[in-house]
């Protein structure tokens, strides 16, 4: 029997990581799914796993999608971005091509941002010395967007890479919530309330109309 807890069980979360190549894509998805850095991945294809995570104590099942080389062409990212419920646009903090291209998707998604969730990732933050995007940068970028942002290493450790997609995960829980509320016929009801009914002829009328 389904619980009320058990029907959010239900929910699929899709995520999809977006962004240039060599950005860590892969290295954040296995990270999250292995909690392992294994250093070298294969990006010939797109892999689509599927994964039950516990986030705040309940069991959730994820798809995540790690894009093959076509990650941030057009078609593509608009065939991504409809599948998807959560994007995670990963650049690499030591490559400002990275954190353009990222840039340059927002004009893009417009069209999606009611359905979509983003997080923009600066990944390789281990790699200080090689810096060429600053944090300052990438928190404008994610106001441009207006969307969360972190500065993670995928080869650093897991706490902070299972952070974005908890984070994002809960943004796309209470996303669909929202979406579900707006659906219910309780706005209905509260129209009722606003507007009697004119039991003879079956019409709503707002407060103060003349009868009919
Ligand atoms: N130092 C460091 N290296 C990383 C990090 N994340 C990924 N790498 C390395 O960067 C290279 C590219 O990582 P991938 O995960 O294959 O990048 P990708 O975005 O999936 O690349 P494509 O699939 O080719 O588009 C690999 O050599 C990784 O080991 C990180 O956080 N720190
Ligand atoms: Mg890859």
């Amino acid at each position: 029997m389904l619980t009320r807890r058990d029907s959010y069980k239900q929910t699929d979360a899709k995520i999809a990581l977006l962004g240039s190549r060599h950005v860590g894509k892969s290295a954040i998805a296995v990270r999250f799914l292995t909690k392992r850095f294994i250093g070298e991945y294969d990006s010939s294809q797109d892999f689509t796993y599927q994964f039950t995570a516990t986030i705040d104590d309940d069991q959730v099942n994820l798809e995540i999608l790690d894009p093959g080389p076509e990650s941030t062409g057009e078609s593509s990212l608009e065939s991504r971005t409809l599948w998807a419920d959560g994007l995670v646009l990963v650049y690499s903090i030591t490559d400002r091509k990275s954190f353009e291209e990222v840039r340059d998707l927002h004009n893009l998604l417009i069209p999606f941002k009611q359905k979509i969730v983003v997080m923009i990732v600066g990944n390789k933050s281990d790699l200080e010395h090689e810096r060429q995007v600053s944090k300052t940068e990438g928190y404008s970028l994610a106001e441009i967007f207006k969307c969360m942002f972190v500065e993670c290493s995928a080869s650093d450790g897991y706490p902070k890479i299972a952070e974005v997609f908890h984070e994002l995960y809960r943004e796309v829980l209470k996303r669909k919530k929202d979406r579900r509320m707006s659906l219910s016929p309780r706005p209905l009801r509260a129209l009722g309330k606003v507007f009697r009914r004119n039991s003879s002829k079956n019409l709503l009328l707002a407060p103060g109309s003349p009868s009919l």
